[in-house]
């Protein structure tokens, strides 16, 4: 930590804050001692979290009609490492970065993992790219990859993915997510068991393949590429396709690919009922699959999904889950939202270890609905700023990250070095 800002430089913006926070912080203790918990352990528990940043989501994104970049924005996968290693030195809470491949590619993955290492970040999960081409090949994935109707082609996306095997070995990465854009846009464009059976036929060959210590994620999404039908459309099939391929197989849950007013925080809870729950994939959305700043439209829901998480039943799997943000910025400093959204989770984490398990249980068991609606808004409307401004202090990391950051003038200073052109201006990168 502290490679990418100088830590005097913190130090010195955080004295500003002292006073409000010891006064704020001082509060909340107060608030502790009446809910008879533990300061120590809640300190712990925030301590070790983990939440990482995608690679992608340091780079300005962009819709199908436009990308309109930012100043100094990172050129190649060294220098998204700098970004994150930025928002981890301010907030403390991100020591990781989720690789996309081929979209990372580098020609030294030992060098790679040392420039991370140097920075104090290390490789989470890998996510292996299917759903464009990369090659002028003339195997395309356009009507799909790993389900694909011709077997060269559903071979060539396995071997991609047994080569992002191969990556994070290196990397020391323990997992791989894989999300598909696989699907149809018109009725019977493709037989729906087919690309199902083709695609749990690819994945065990992928399974077969992982180290012994790694897990494969499923990531499922009900449109968009494809608008007809789209093969893991559901958790409900990436629960039967992580059953048939084994233990090592589970569900990752993106918030966004849901349809409108879907109860996820329901999914989270059946998926942790059926020991299945591998990851998430942080976002918010207001339609579809939005990609908006986490906690930036609906923080009650999120609150709600880390409610399932950490109640007494769950909380012994909690961080054995991987969590990580994956949103697209249109119109901000992505360094800036992606604080904005790591403080989001952190408070929805938060106020949900403020909730007494056992007394909803017992309001549960009296039909008191009142009394639940009434605890529940009691934890979700504390507020919990405080403590995590204490923890950055006492770990030497910003109380105000977004402040401080804009302090450091950090794109304006790498807009001087980082002068290549990004090669695409529409699309999500
Ligand atoms: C697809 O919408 C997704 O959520 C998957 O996680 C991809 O890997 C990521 O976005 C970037 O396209
Ligand atoms: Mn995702």
């Amino acid at each position: 930590m502290f490679k990418a800002i100088d830590q005097n430089f913190i130090e010195k913006n955080n004295k500003k804050f002292l006073k409000d926070q010891n006064k704020d912080f001082e509060y909340f203790q107060e608030k502790l001692l009446k809910l008879k918990l533990n300061l120590g352990l809640l300190k712990k528990k925030v301590f070790e979290f983990n939440l990482a940043l995608p690679s992608w989501g340091v780079g300005t994104g962009g819709t199908r009609f436009a990308r309109f970049p930012g100043i100094g924005e990172p050129t190649n996968i060294f220098e998204k490492i700098e970004d994150c290693a930025v928002i981890n030195d301010l907030t403390g809470s991100t020591s990781s970065i989720s690789p996309h491949f081929p979209w990372d590619n580098v020609s030294d993955y030992s060098e790679l993992k040392e420039h991370a290492t140097h920075y104090g970040l290390n490789f989470d999960l890998i996510n292996s790219n299917t759903f464009q081409d990369f090659s002028n090949s003339k195997s395309s994935y356009k009507f799909g990859s790993l389900t694909n109707i011709k077997k060269k082609i559903r071979e060539k996306a396995i071997e991609l993915n047994i080569d992002c095997i191969k990556k994070g070995k290196i990397l020391g990465s323990k997992g791989l997510t894989v999300w598909l854009g696989d699907g149809t846009n018109f009725p019977g464009q493709q037989s729906f068991s087919k690309s199902l059976e083709n695609y749990i036929q690819s994945m065990k060959v992928i399974y077969k393949k992982l180290p012994k210590d790694w897990k494969i994620l499923i990531e499922y999404k009900p449109y968009e590429p494809a608008f007809y039908s789209t093969v893991i459309n559901d958790w409900g099939t990436s629960y039967i396709c992580a059953k048939e391929l084994g233990p090592k197989a589970l569900s990752l849950i993106d918030l966004g690919h849901h349809l409108p007013n879907t109860n996820i925080e329901m999914i989270v809870s059946r998926l942790l009922d059926l020991n299945k729950l591998g990851g998430f994939h942080f976002n918010d959305s207001h339609y579809g699959d939005d990609d908006l700043d986490t906690g930036s439209i609906n923080p009650f829901r999120l609150f709600l999904i880390f409610s399932e998480l950490t109640n007494k039943k769950n909380f012994k799997n909690f961080n054995k889950i991987s969590y990580m943000i994956d949103q697209s910025h249109n119109v901000t400093d992505p360094i800036e939202s992606l604080i904005q959204s790591t403080d989001e989770i952190l408070n929805a984490y938060i106020k949900s270890l403020l909730i007494n398990s056992d007394e909803l249980s017992s309001l549960q068991q009296d039909n008191d609905i009142i009394g639940i609606n009434n605890l529940l808004k009691n934890a979700f409307n504390t507020d919990v700023r405080s403590l995590i401004k204490q923890i950055r202090l006492e770990n030497n990391n910003s109380i105000d990250p977004i402040n401080t950051y804009r302090k450091l003038n950090y794109k304006k200073t790498k807009s001087k070095v980082r002068t290549k052109k990004i090669f695409s201006l529409s699309g999500i990168v």
